[in-house]
């Protein structure tokens, strides 16, 4: 047994040594035998960084419905992904097993012939007595939805784009663009997703039901119907607090992951900075209000009482942050995103947690807010008593991994890097809450690396299959 599971079944034993959980567990108790078990309202946001009001990482931020989710539920405020990149960071958090286990670390890896046996989180609770129903973005675009998670299940669509392509004047970019489009709220896929949603909230249901609905926007390209642009004029936005010389005490490993001479370089040297920073604001404000919208739904249908929500954002996003943009890297602004628990009813509804967890442990939760058998294949941990105590011990760090052997372990105070190659990084976040200073060679920190460096998995399962090896992986 690898010390990593010694430390995860010390920590369960510990975690529920003594812990009354009284709401909490009165929900699942009471309503474990029978058909009153609580509904489930399952929303994913793609690419939402930790720019939202609540956890206070951009001032010029406009998310009210995200706030009022968060004061309705627990916000954590140090949730990290398992891994910051679309496809393993969604297949990890829906199998519930780690990247390093599986060897599913990149967008270009599909995911279920790498775990054809993985049970996923809605095919859990669908064998479990639950109706489950997705639309929108869940697992990754282009691979299997999984179909056999589901009763019902609607693809995502498509969205208006800009009649001339790209708006930023960038060449060759892709999708990397941004800007305002003539369109409705309803032109968007986003929008259907909510009106499905919330259709769906407003038939009855005889099975407790796990309802997924699955937000595209603020995921590139930054295009969204011009009202949520009007709110971010581009002049007065905020920066990003970047150091210039940020990478010169980064190895060389870290660097590759910046590519500080790709994105930053064109964004710069076309003057869109600012133009790009407003553009995601206004397509999170919009994702915001199709949340409200849903929320709305929820409020006003026969379910408000009994359906626990829970939303995540699958891994941040850098926007200039080390040079770097996009994802795929292992410092805060790539790894850290929006989850929030609401269980009606709990006395902790509005309390904010700020224990370090990660996305792994939302499927373990869940199965037990619901009160199903467990799944002996899951490598995260319940949060349940965090639900009950947001305050409570907790001495469990954050591991992030993006390609084979490459981790990053957060713990309330540092972050610890290690790359492949060996090389390292080591943030104290009391002191350098922007990971501007690499301690890693200080000796003065060794104890804190040898700590950390405890939680780096044991396992580095070999890359799994590639769709395509020529082609780099997709977002
Ligand atoms: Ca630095």
């Amino acid at each position: 047994m690898s010390r990593d599971s010694l430390n995860r079944r010390e920590f369960i034993q510990r975690s529920f040594q003594g812990a009354a959980l009284p709401i909490i567990h009165q929900v699942s108790m009471g309503l474990a035998r029978s058909a009153d078990r609580p509904n489930v309202l399952f929303i994913a946001v793609d690419d939402l960084n930790d720019w939202i009001g609540c956890l206070g990482g951009h001032p010029d931020t406009k998310t009210p419905n995200l706030d009022r989710l968060a004061n309705r539920g627990v916000l954590f405020t140090r949730c990290y992904c398992s891994a910051p990149a679309c496809n393993p960071s969604r297949a990890s958090l829906l199998t519930g097993i780690r990247p390093s286990s599986s060897g599913v670390y990149l967008n270009s890896q599909p995911w279920r012939p790498a775990m054809p046996d993985a049970v996923t989180l809605p095919m859990w609770f669908k064998q479990n007595g639950y109706s489950t129903a997705g639309r929108g973005k869940l697992f990754h675009g282009g691979y299997s939805y999984d179909p056999p998670a589901w009763d019902e299940y609607v693809k995502q669509g498509s969205n208006p784009e800009p009649p001339v392509k790209p708006l930023n004047g960038i060449k060759n970019t892709a999708h990397f663009d941004w800007g305002p489009v003539d369109a409705a709220d309803d032109d968007m896929d986003d929008f259907k997703v909510v009106e499905w949603g919330a259709d769906f909230l407003n038939q009855k249901h005889d099975q407790p039901f796990f309802l997924a609905c699955g937000l595209f926007r603020p995921h590139l390209p930054w295009y969204a119907p011009k009202k949520y642009f009007d709110e971010f004029p581009p002049e007065t936005i905020t920066l990003p607090n970047v150091n210039e010389n940020d990478l010169d005490d980064v190895p060389p490993a870290g660097v590759k992951m910046a590519k500080p001479d790709g994105d930053h370089r064109r964004v710069t040297e076309t003057h869109n900075w600012r133009k790009a920073v407003a553009s995601y604001l206004a397509c999170i404000h919009f994702t915001d209000a199709m949340l409200g919208r849903l929320l709305d739904a929820l409020e006003q249908s026969q379910y408000a009482d009994n359906t626990i929500i829970v939303l995540w954002g699958d891994h941040g996003w850098h926007l200039g942050e080390k040079l770097h943009w996009r994802k795929f890297a292992l410092w805060e602004e790539a790894t850290r995103m929006p989850f929030i628990v609401s269980v009606p009813g709990s006395a902790q509804n509005g309390a904010r947690c700020d224990r370090t967890v990660t996305l792994l442990d939302v499927y373990p939760t869940l199965v037990e807010l619901c009160g199903l058998k467990t799944n002996p294949a899951l490598e995260g941990v319940s949060l349940t008593p965090l639900l009950h105590d947001p305050r409570r011990e907790w001495n469990r760090p954050a591991v992030t991994t993006y390609g084979r052997n490459n981790h990053s372990v957060r713990s309330e105070r540092w972050r610890y890097i290690r790359y492949e190659d060996g090389s390292e990084e080591l943030y104290d976040h009391d002191a350098d809450p922007l990971e501007w200073t690499n301690l890693a060679s200080d000796a003065r920190f060794e104890p804190v690396r040898r700590d950390l460096s405890r939680w780096m998995p044991e396992i580095n399962a070999p890359d799994a299959e590639k769709r395509d090896a020529t082609k780099p992986g997709e977002e």
